[in-house]
């Protein structure tokens, strides 16, 4: 994990392009660097400088810019070759570097391995690391501006400042643990209760806005459910803006998921539609539909699709059944937004009745199209703000959580009648533990081997 060998790897994606970028950091790398173009590297400079095969064959003319350790992206020395971006000129130009650096160990870089150095040598921390691999992945517009929020430290900034308020309220608590019989007295004077009650608020500040950087950094699976023919492709269709999916007046078209990815309002929507969900014989439909319960498992937001029809008895309850049998299904806390379609066909005024008045839409004219967008954004918990906005991970939630967990603990630990400062003092610890897993303070060595592996080769 903590190997000190010499790097190097292609930085851009593979393929052609008017410039390819190869990497290379490691410790003292300036005699490496400056045999491989039989030339002085001025630092932090563009070098345009040919670079020569064995037998003093021209291989590329390219730039090379060394930079300092610890002035560079990895803490270490790096060289930076911007080369023609063709993949076998790439590959030759490696293979030239691999083989003068072979001395000094130089290796190819695992996925990450360039941005846990930087994070090893503290030039960023953990969250600013998992946004860099956010920043490139991102699905969105406003999830570009939220990684590049996240990579300047705007989500560590809020973590760090609350492990420090955290951690005077543990200093203030410790240095009296040793009087017991002042206990309430200290809690009082030291307005520790207020302290603690203002650290959750932000927690929870916190929480809320991660929740949101989850939405978009991820994304929602959001799958179309219901029965045959009510609309479901053409739904998928209307969202997307496109024909992706067959629709046909046939029930029991779509034989298998289809997916698209789309975004409202800046949230990126993986939109699954589905085989109609119904009893068949058939046994190609038969696999569809248990794919169709399979995605349900794996919603975010599922939305339960009705068409008219359904107004006789027998078909009623069967609606009824799915629904039932839908709601059982789901993921807990995943919503379902019922939503009756072809709003065209019975030619009524859209209701509108209370609080949640039923949607209706209709997929052929777009006809509430616009609602729905909104509902779904609602439905899945979105603000709506992108000002601010950073990305997060299922971790970093998870972390959030678990420190919720301590401080609401803590709370209890300081309440009359249950006072220990003791406890209320180890609970404030184990919560700022947590904390610090977001940033990378406090974190096992083989999770660390986990995020960064995710990373792509090069990054
Ligand atoms: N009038 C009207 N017809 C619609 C509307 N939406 C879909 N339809 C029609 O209803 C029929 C079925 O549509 P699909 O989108 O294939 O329905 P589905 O739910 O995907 O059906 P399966 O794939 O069989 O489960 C087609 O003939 C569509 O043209 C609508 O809003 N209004
Ligand atoms: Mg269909």
């Amino acid at each position: 994990m903590t190997r000190k060998l010499p790097i190097i790897a292609v930085a851009t994606a593979p393929g052609k392009a008017g410039v390819g970028v190869i990497r290379i950091s490691g410790p003292q790398l300036l005699p490496m660097a400056e045999a491989l173009f039989q030339k002085s590297l001025a630092p932090r400079q563009a070098n345009l400088l040919t670079l020569r095969d064995a037998q003093g064959a021209s291989i590329d003319q390219l730039i090379a810019i060394y930079f300092a350790a610890p002035a560079s992206f990895t803490g270490e020395d790096v060289l930076e070759l911007q080369c023609h971006g063709g993949p076998q000129l790439l590959e030759l130009v490696m293979k030239r570097c691999l083989e003068l650096g072979k001395d000094r160990g130089l290796v190819i870089a695992e996925p990450g391995e360039f941005s846990l150095r930087a994070y090893l040598n503290n030039k960023i921390d953990l969250a600013q690391a998992e946004a860099i691999a956010d920043l490139i992945d991102a699905q969105s517009e406003a999830a570009v501006r939220g990684a590049a929020r996240s990579l300047q430290g705007a989500f560590s900034n809020d973590i760090n400042s609350l492990i420090e308020e955290i951690t005077q309220l543990r200093i203030l608590v410790e240095s009296t643990l040793d009087f017991p019989e002042e206990e309430i007295e200290f809690l009082e004077n030291a307005q520790a209760r207020e302290r603690l009650g203002t650290v959750m608020k932000k927690l929870r500040a916190l929480r809320e806005g991660a929740k949101q950087g989850k939405i978009l950094r991820d994304g929602i699976q959001l799958v179309l459910a219901g029965a045959p023919n009510v609309g479901k492709s053409s739904l998928l269709n209307r969202l997307a803006g496109e024909e992706v999916a067959i629709v046909t007046p046939i029930a029991g078209t779509t034989r298998d998921r289809v997916k698209e990815s789309i975004t409202i309002g800046g949230v990126p929507m993986h939109i699954i539609d589905t085989a109609g969900l119904r009893e068949t014989s058939d046994l190609v439909e038969a696999k569809g539909i248990e794919r169709s319960w399979e995605a349900i498992r794996a919603a975010d937001l599922v939305i339960f699709l009705q068409a008219p029809g359904a107004s006789d008895v027998a078909q009623a309850t069967e609606v009824s059944e799915l629904k039932t049998q839908i709601l059982k299904t789901l993921p807990s806390k995943c919503p379902v937004l019922e939503v009756n379609n072809k709003s065209d066909l019975s030619g009524l005024p859209i209701p509108s009745q209370g609080k949640n008045p039923p949607l209706f839409i209709s997929a052929k004219t777009g006809d509430g199209i616009e609602t729905l967008k909104q509902k779904i954004l609602e439905s899945v918990g979105w603000g709506g703000s992108q000002e601010g906005a950073i990305v997060a991970r299922r971790r970093h939630l998870d972390c959030l959580d678990r420190a919720a967990n301590h401080l609401e603990k803590s709370q209890q630990f300081a309440a009359d009648g249950n006072i220990s400062l003791e406890l209320f003092a180890e609970e404030l610890r184990l919560a700022q533990d947590q904390l610090g897993q977001i940033t990378g303070k406090l974190l096992p060595d083989d999770l660390l081997g986990k995020i960064f592996s995710q990373f792509c080769i090069g990054k």
